[in-house]
């Protein structure tokens, strides 16, 4: 029953080759959604899991980016702001987001192995890892730079407030989001503002280089270091050890650069490369360092995800920013709520660091608060209300691959 809910969704997200997050508020391909829908879709439509994957990469750029939107040619031009006339960008947008592609990969192949599939997304993977590593390290430390809010996947997270406040905010644009979700769970105004005039200034500058918004953020980095661990599974897999091996040096070194630069007292931080320090704010981002297995400062963290600013095990999944902070707010999007995709990573943390029984609370609560909320995209860590749309992809892909 709770797995033919969740399956449902996904069917009525399909859009014949790849899924929408959501059939109102994105009405496209994203591509971090995309990676987390395989990972669900996996049980149920093994064939379509590869596919979605395979349709995101067909869009990847020849200098190895995967853009974070892919746009659906049957989808009319205005149901989605910015969309392909804005980015000037074919049939995509310019940005990426976190590379959680590889693990999902490694997740379809496991659940039904094709090695025509391994083989064929292997050095395409290489090239989307190649590209954050050579183009975007701003900060020569071996950390990957993003240049936008939305390349976080964490778009209005408190800790790009003082990055952002840098940035002029472009008018005269129309949000589209506002004609499917309430004001108040959304980002403001003013942020939409600065996130547009980014966009078109990297757009300008033909998506290279770096503007005024330039951050080594924790999650983004965390999430590369456990995808060069996935790429070590899939060239383990394909009989390329000497490959793999280099794999996991790449990881390791990501790892350090984490730990040498963005921690701080029990914390993973965002630094912005352009004034050089650490943003001090606790976000859900800091916390995915922990789907590291080597990561030496562990307990360190997990003690701060326990404690007052998370309250991981007494609240609804994993709070987006700090409890005790200011800016929390448990209804506005990257500001508070919780969302499945960050409980989920937050998870399998816990389940390589020993943390079984509070991996197990997480668990349970993650699937009843999606199957009460109909697939919320976000929930109110306080009271488990659902916020933003229903249906959405990867709450219900997510669910499926909990209750697998
Ligand atoms: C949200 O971001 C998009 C821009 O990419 C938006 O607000 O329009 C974020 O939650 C992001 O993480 C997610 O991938 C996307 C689609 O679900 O929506």
């Amino acid at each position: 029953m709770d797995v033919t809910r969740a399956t449902a969704v996904l069917d009525g997200n399909w859009l014949g080759s790849s899924t929408v997050p959501s059939r109102s508020l994105y009405p496209h391909q994203w591509s971090w959604d995309s990676a987390f829908i395989a990972i669900g879709l996996r049980h149920r439509a093994p064939a379509r899991a590869r596919r979605e994957l395979l349709t995101l990469f067909s869009a990847q750029w020849r200098d190895g980016r995967v853009p974070h939107i892919l746009f659906d040619p049957g989808t009319p031009a205005d149901a989605y702001f910015p969309g392909p006339s804005f980015w000037r960008a074919g049939r995509t947008s310019g940005l990426v987001q976190p590379p959680v592609h590889a693990r999902a990969v490694l997740a379809v192949h496991r659940t039904e192995p094709d090695r025509t599939f391994l083989a064929t997304l292997y050095p395409k993977l290489r090239a989307w890892h190649e590209y954050l590593r050579t183009h975007r390290d701003a900060g020569g430390r071996g950390l990957v730079a993003i240049v936008h809010p939305w390349e976080s996947g964490m778009d209005n997270s408190p800790a790009w407030d003082g990055p952002l406040a840098r940035v002029t905010p472009s008018t005269g644009f129309v949000r589209r989001d506002l004609d499917h979700g309430a004001a108040a769970d959304r980002p403001s105004d003013d942020d939409y503002g600065r996130y547009v005039r980014l966009a078109s200034d990297y757009r300008d500058r033909g998506y290279t280089g770096f503007g005024e918004f330039v951050v080594e953020d924790p999650g983004f980095n965390a999430l590369l270091a456990d995808a060069e661990l996935a790429l070590a599974g899939i060239a383990d897999e394909l009989g390329l050890p000497a490959a793999a091996a280099t794999h996991r040096e790449s990881a390791a070194r990501v790892a350090k650069a984490m730990q040498e630069t963005l921690w701080d007292d029990g914390f993973f931080f965002a630094r912005d490369v352009r004034t050089g320090r650490r943003v001090p704010e606790y976000t859900c981002a800091g916390l995915l360092p922990l789907l590291l297995p080597d990561l030496a400062v562990a307990p360190a963290l997990l003690a701060t995800a326990t404690g007052p600013r998370f309250r991981l095990g007494h609240v609804h999944g994993v709070p987006s920013h700090d409890l005790t902070a200011p800016a929390f707010d448990p209804g506005r999007y990257w500001r508070g709520p919780s969302w499945a995709n960050v409980g989920w990573l937050v998870r399998q943390g816990l389940l390589h660091h020993g943390e079984h029984t509070l991996a197990e609370h997480l668990r349970a609560d993650l699937v009843e608060t999606a199957l009460r909320t109909d697939f919320a995209e976000y929930v109110d860590p306080l009271t488990g209300a659902g916020h933003g749309a229903r249906s959405f992809g990867w709450t219900a892909a997510l669910t499926l691959d909990l209750l697998a």
